[in-house]
């Protein structure tokens, strides 16, 4: 175990001080500690961003700095990485710090499984030195490694697993809306019909909805849980809703919606009028730490109308939510509802697990061809 307020006191020792990554819950206290005054950090929507604001970061000052991410996100990373950082362009030696989910040996979530056993061998394939940090002696280790990338200006990459890290969390974001997610989805489902597809994003949203339609038996509604991709709920829900005469919906987190943006921009010129995009918006990663995103300052009026969907509709109290949901899911798409969520999940929180049941659900419908 290694407090993580060590780790960063670690780099700070190595004269690093600036850090920039995607949050990820196995390394949520060390980002905690990122708040402190001696460090500066850059919270971003995906993981590639992060790898290019180093690398600026780098090119300006030819300090080494740190990327975070939680292993995840390297498919995101690889792309800057390889084409910009690599030694056969620009040689920029990058810092990675992975939060290391579904490590071997240790029980994980099915969408970890994969990327936590191919990890290492992603690494190596892309010639990034690694090691695994468990405890305060492996920073010798650690030391060498950065000692290694500044020499020889190449990326290297340390790896961290669940429960190594531990910490507080210092002041929790919270949002001040009033509406409780799991509200909104029991009001959704009592909208909707069975063969309606909802798509529901990686975070709490997919956990909450699972949690709820156990508690109702309503175990034939047509749900998909985007439980990894993150940033692909709204494409994935394009592609379907295409060949679709029934609604799909497409509940997003802000998170999520941020990391690959561009995409909404497809949805909203593409889709047919049965695509509804759900943006549930707390402004925060609520299910991996709820550090910040960058949505409390984006118009999504101004945002969903330049993107060209048919229409938008916010709604903000719990008073308002009856009557502007129905609304909107009478409308044609495709349309853009924003909801502001309150912070906060359920006590009793399901893990989704059954979820080669759901596709079978959804292959049921498509051979009855509803
Ligand atoms: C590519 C990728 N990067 C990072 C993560 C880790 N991660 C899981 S959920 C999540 C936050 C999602 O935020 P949001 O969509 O706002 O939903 P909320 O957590 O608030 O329910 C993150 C960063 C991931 N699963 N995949």
């Amino acid at each position: 175990m290694i407090k993580a307020i060590d780790l960063l006191n670690f780099f700070i020792k190595n004269n690093i001080s600036f850090f920039s990554g995607v949050p990820d819950s196995v390394l949520k206290f060390f980002i905690e500690e990122l708040k402190s005054k001696k460090v500066n950090n850059i919270i971003t929507t995906n993981e590639g961003s992060a790898v290019g604001i180093s690398i600026g970061q780098y090119l300006k000052t030819r300090k080494l700095n740190v990327t975070y991410m939680q292993n995840s996100g390297l498919g995101n990373a690889i792309n800057p990485l390889i084409s910009i950082a690599d030694k056969n362009i620009y040689s920029i030696p990058l810092v990675l710090l992975i939060g290391w989910r579904g490590k071997p040996g240790e029980k994980d979530e099915p969408q970890h499984i994969t990327q936590g056993l191919k990890t290492k061998e992603i690494l190596k394939n892309l010639n990034i030195r690694f090691i695994e940090i468990k405890s305060k002696k492996d920073f010798v280790r650690a030391r060498k490694l950065i000692t290694y990338a500044k020499k020889n200006l190449r990326s290297v990459a340390l790896l961290i697993s669940k429960k190594t890290l531990t910490g507080k969390k210092k002041n929790i974001f919270s949002s001040k809306a009033n509406i409780k997610r799991f509200k909104f989805l029991e009001k959704l489902l009592d909208n909707i019909k069975i063969k309606d597809l909802i798509v529901s994003n990686t975070g709490y949203t997919s956990r909450e909805l699972d949690t709820i339609l156990k508690k109702k038996k309503r175990l034939k509604q047509k749900a998909l849980y985007m439980v990894g991709g993150m940033g692909h709920s709204s494409s994935v829900s394009l592609g379907y809703s295409i060949y679709s005469k029934n609604k799909v919906i497409c509940l997003d987190g802000d998170g999520s919606m941020l990391m690959h943006l561009g995409a909404l921009a497809t949805c909203a010129q593409l889709a047919k009028k049965n695509f509804k995009y759900i943006l549930l918006n707390n402004f925060c990663h609520e299910s991996v730490g709820a550090q910040p995103t960058v949505s409390k300052k984006i118009n999504f009026k101004l945002l969903s109308e330049s993107l060209k969907f048919k229409n938008y509709q916010k709604i903000e109290k719990i008073n308002e939510l009856e009557k502007k949901l129905s609304l909107f899911l009478k409308k044609d798409g495709p349309n853009f509802l924003e909801v502001l969520i309150k912070t906060g999940t359920l006590e009793k929180l399901s893990r989704p697990n059954s979820l080669k049941e759901l596709l079978k659900k959804i292959y049921l419908f498509v051979v009855l061809r509803i």
